[in-house]
């Protein structure tokens, strides 16, 4: 009912509805449309009213309400957030991720997106942790159960990248912006975005894969901690220290993840892997690759058809590898500022 109430005002532009007409356009009483047009009010919604003349829709606020995110899309996406009861948005959460996982398996269905103003506890990999504060970013996580086997799903991690780094030059075209393998988007060197995939799976079995991802999107310098200063950045920052609206970036995330998750369905990896190569800031580089175990040096050459990283050493001997830090080195041979 407030959705419905939210769009007629919209409809309505900046001119005045009166509150009769929408009780009769949507057959409920005028204490009905009061009561949610109150709601809207409490949420940041700016709508003035009249006695004669009705209520009027000033100004939405910069909150990731799955109304306004669904707003950007430009027909409706097919399997993610397909429909506004599929967005779970809160203000604040320990992790996206972590809810999103209770979700899954009590049989949330596919496609469903959890969106957070605040995480208190974002996670990146192996325990390492993400700040997301207040109001300034886009931390969502998306639950998927692609039919494949669990050691494919590394994929879905490029699948992200791609469509985060589409989404990003969408509204701000010409930006430095590109992937590093496997889960970092950086601009200028500095990351900006950092995907964390997980998944449910048994032997062969695949049960469901969560797709976490943060964003920086209006981060001053001041809200970084100390220690990432240096290595991280947002787009606020990249964009000439000017606001982007954060809904319409969610939005357009979550329609290009439809379609690329829909074209990949119909078209298999190879569709993921040319657009990521679009994007790529590591294919055709000298990398030095740090497994948990080990450390590797050499040409970044091609990606395997489950997105695990091929690099050839001196000796052309080429290792594939499906996780790891990759530091970038410059064509001299020396290695560029690490990004954590
Ligand atoms: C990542 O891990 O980059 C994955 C980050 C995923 C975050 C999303 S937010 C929604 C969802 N819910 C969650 O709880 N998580 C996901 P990794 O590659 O391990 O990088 C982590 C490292 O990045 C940290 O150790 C820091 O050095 C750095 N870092 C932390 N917060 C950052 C930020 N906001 N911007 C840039 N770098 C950051």
């Amino acid at each position: 009912m407030r959705n419905r109430v939210l769009e007629l005002l919209r409809e309505k532009k900046s001119s005045f509805l009166s509150g009769e007409k929408m009780a009769r356009m949507l057959s409920v009483s005028r204490t009905a449309i009061w009561k949610n047009i109150q709601s809207l009010q409490t949420d940041g919604y700016i709508i003035e009213s009249s006695p004669r003349r009705g209520y009027r829709l000033v100004k939405i606020p910069n909150m990731l309400f799955p109304a306004e995110i669904i707003e950007q899309f430009p027909v409706p996406t097919k399997i993610i957030a397909s429909i506004p009861e599929k967005i779970y948005h809160y203000r604040q959460i320990e992790s996206t991720n972590n809810t999103l996982k209770n979700l899954a398996s009590e049989g949330a269905s596919e496609g469903t997106v959890l969106i957070a103003e605040e995480q208190t506890q974002g996670r990146g990999r192996l325990g390492r942790s993400w700040s997301a504060p207040y109001g300034k970013g886009v931390y969502l996580s998306i639950l998927l159960r692609p039919p494949l086997e669990p050691r494919q799903a590394s994929l879905f991690t490029l699948l992200a990248a791609a469509a985060v780094t589409k989404s990003v030059l969408s509204i701000l075209p010409g930006l430095n912006i590109g992937i590093k393998w496997p889960n970092d988007i950086l601009i200028d060197n500095r990351k900006v975005c950092g995907i964390l995939t997980e998944l449910k799976a048994e032997a062969d079995l695949l049960h469901y894969i969560i797709i976490g991802i943060g964003i920086n999107v209006n981060f001053r310098k001041k809200d970084f901690p100390p220690e990432l200063t240096k290595t991280a950045t947002s787009l606020f920052l990249a964009n000439n220290n000017r606001e982007i609206a954060r809904p319409k970036l969610a939005g357009k995330l979550l329609w290009e993840m439809d379609r690329l998750y829909r074209d990949y369905l119909a078209g298999g990896p190879q569709v993921v892997l040319t657009v990521w190569k679009e994007y790529n800031l590591t294919l055709g580089k000298q990398v030095t690759l740090k497994t948990v175990s080990d450390s590797f040096v050499g040409l970044a050459v091609d990606l395997a058809s489950d997105g695990a990283l091929v690099i050839e050493d001196e000796k052309g001997n080429k290792k594939r590898f499906h996780a790891g830090e990759v530091t970038l080195r410059n064509w001299a041979g020396e290695p560029d500022q690490p990004i954590p």
